[in-house]
């Protein structure tokens, strides 16, 4: 059974293998379907096969056609729509789709006066100085591809944790209905929620390990078997990435669970302690090493909790084992409070189908709080981002009775949860704002993004952001480097003045929890964290089932060392807002 992954990428690929052919909407439309299917939490395989085709046609966005499609690559393991256009085209279009920039307008121009059809072919292109003088390309573009084609091999096959968890999940709870499993947790770098992760660790808990395994290895995931044995093996998976599984027994599995979170570094450290206190640490247990030839006795690992008290120390949070201060921290009894998963009062960027957003202000809130959230800013974007049909002063303006209006009959339906209203206004070239003053101060949250003009040197862009948050309206600065993960690197700024241009205006940061931004990273959230320097998490909800992105916003924050006080939609409306009004720019 295909994963939500495999079928967001084959009805994705349909969509560019259109927009190649210059066909109208319908490329939009498949990107979308695409869009929410990736961001579902439901196996979408799971849902045919309980619903059958009804079911896959009630996924918004999806008609009678794509749901058929649907079916036959659930049947079939392949669309065979798919299949013809995939013929039709000339090109390894999944390859150069990956290099930042590159749309199927521009891969049809390439091959079209080119004849590129690989990754290999564009990088001699752009080397040997050919794209260039092409119409609509440009050496700036040529640059572009360049450094897009050095990224695209320097990020590796790592994969967006938010995007590949919810087949994890699948693949987890599947594990847990073996007879004779007690439990299953996913180790390694997902459970310290590393923005991305190069292989899947499970580590399960069971009386037998060959059923284990020989469900493991012959999983519909499963695109070969690496290894397989009586406690370890490992697969490749379709989705591309490997996952490795472990079976122990419920004696040792606090302590293997602790090895196999890691990070390694974190590992080494721990057993350097445990040998300064004549313990030994492995993946068994925590162990007394009795005399000479006394042999040793174990005195934790059925617990992590047990093998950190053992060790004279508090427990460690997953998201902080990375060697980034955490053990002195704990033994000074310094370790933060973090944020919790339950703590997200609201939302601070959402944007709806007053600009590229796929739901209405209404729907958009309804399902926020349904999410469990009581209040939400509508930020939908400004005019200079044309493709977007940003809103001009007069459109804002005008959204703001809309607002009203669903604020009204919320309350007339007693859902308790408040519209503010707000916008990601684009900061400009040279600094300045894309709506005026008089309309940013109308509104309750004004947050700011740099949409454009990712190029400029490092001075002239940090000038210009900083301009922009100390326009006296502006209150937060949305994903503040601009970075795209295994897609584009941030743009250059540099952020340790901003950081701190933010604490003198009481400007906040944003944490962007959308999976592939994730923008600030851990590393400046920590930065925020010790120059008091408040944060917002925000899902930049596109789509109904976006808010579920907000977890991984919240795994970055704790990664970044931050508690509820760091985050300012961690508080209520009220207190958030007296914030936001008490600043202290001009
Ligand atoms: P990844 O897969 O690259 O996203 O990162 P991890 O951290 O999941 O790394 P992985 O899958 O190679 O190993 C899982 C954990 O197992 C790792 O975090 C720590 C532990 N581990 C693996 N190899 C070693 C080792 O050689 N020494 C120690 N101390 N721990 C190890
Ligand atoms: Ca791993
Ligand atoms: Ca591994
Ligand atoms: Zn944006």
């Amino acid at each position: 059974m295909p994963t939500n992954e495999d079928i967001a990428k084959v009805l994705g690929e349909i969509g560019e293998y259109l927009a190649m052919q210059d066909v109208p909407f319908k490329p939009r439309a498949y990107e979308k379907v695409a869009e929410t299917i990736r961001s579902l939490s439901e196996s979408v395989s799971e849902m045919y096969k309980k619903g059958g085709l009804s079911a896959v046609k009630n996924i918004p966005g999806v008609g009678a056609s794509i749901a058929e499609s649907i079916e036959e690559f659930i049947k079939k393991g392949k669309i065979a729509y798919h299949e013809e256009l995939k013929r039709g085209a000339p090109v390894n279009l999944a390859e150069l789709r990956r290099v930042e920039g590159l749309g199927p307008r521009k891969i049809k121009i390439l091959y079209q006066k080119l004849g590129i059809r690989t990754l290999s072919d564009l990088k001699k292109a752009a080397t040997s100085h050919k794209i260039r003088s092409l119409e609509g390309f440009g050496e700036k573009t040529e640059e572009n591809i360049l450094k897009g084609i050095e990224f695209v091999n320097a990020s590796g096959d790592r994969k967006i944790l938010g995007f590949i968890l919810p087949d994890i999940r699948v693949i987890e709870d599947n594990l847990k209905k073996i007879k004779g499993v007690s439990k299953v947790v996913v180790a390694g770098s997902t459970r310290r929620r590393r923005e991305t992760i190069g292989d899947i660790d499970f580590l399960v808990v069971s009386e037998k390990s060959e059923p284990v395994m020989d469900f493991f290895v012959n999983m519909p995931e499963v695109a070969r078997i690496m290894a397989k044995g009586p406690t370890k093996s490992m697969v490749h998976l379709k989705s591309g990435l490997d996952a490795d599984i472990r079976v122990v027994p419920k004696e040792s599995y606090g302590a293997a669970l602790n090895y196999f979170t890691g990070s390694k570094d974190h590992n080494v450290a721990l057993r350097k302690l445990a040998i300064e206190k004549g313990y030994k640490l492995n993946e068994y247990g925590l162990f007394k090493i009795k005399g000479k030839g006394g042999g040793e006795e174990k005195i934790a690992g059925d617990t992590e909790e047990g093998i950190y008290k053992a060790l004279g120390l508090p427990y460690i949070e997953p998201e902080l084992r990375e060697m980034m201060g955490e053990i002195e921290a704990a033994k000074s009894g310094k370790l933060p409070k973090l944020i919790d998963y339950k703590d997200l009062k609201g939302d601070l960027q959402v944007q709806t189908s007053w600009t590229d957003g796929s739901a209405s202000i209404e729907e958009m809130a309804i399902a926020a709080y349904e999410q469990g959230l009581s209040y939400m800013v509508v930020t939908d974007h400004t005019k200079r981002l044309a493709m977007t049909h940003g809103l001009d002063d007069e459109s804002v303006l005008k959204q703001g009775k809309e607002i009203d209006k669903v604020n009204q009959k919320l309350k007339e339906k007693k859902i308790k949860f408040y519209i503010l209203k707000g916008t990601e206004c684009d900061i400009l070239k040279d600094g300045s704002l894309d709506l005026s003053d008089k309309v940013l101060a109308t509104l309750d949250v004004v947050g700011v993004s740099v949409h454009s003009y990712f190029n400029l040197p490092i001075n002239e862009q940090t000038k210009r952001v900083e301009k922009a948050i100390r326009n006296k309206n502006v209150d937060i600065f949305f994903h503040p480097t601009g970075r795209l993960i295994n897609k584009r690197s941030a743009y250059e700024i540099d952020m340790e003045r901003i950081i701190k241009v933010a604490g003198e205006t009481g400007t906040v940061l944003e944490i962007d929890a959308y999976p592939d931004r994730l923008d600030m990273n851990y590393e400046y959230i920590r930065q925020c964290v010790e120059s008091g320097v408040k944060m917002s998490i925000d899902s930049d909800a596109h789509a109904t089932t976006h808010f579920q992105y907000l977890e991984f916003g919240i795994d970055q924050a704790r990664r970044g060392w931050a508690e509820k006080e760091d985050i300012i939609n961690a508080w209520p409306m009220e207190k958030m807002l007296s914030m936001l009004k008490g600043e202290t720019n001009d």
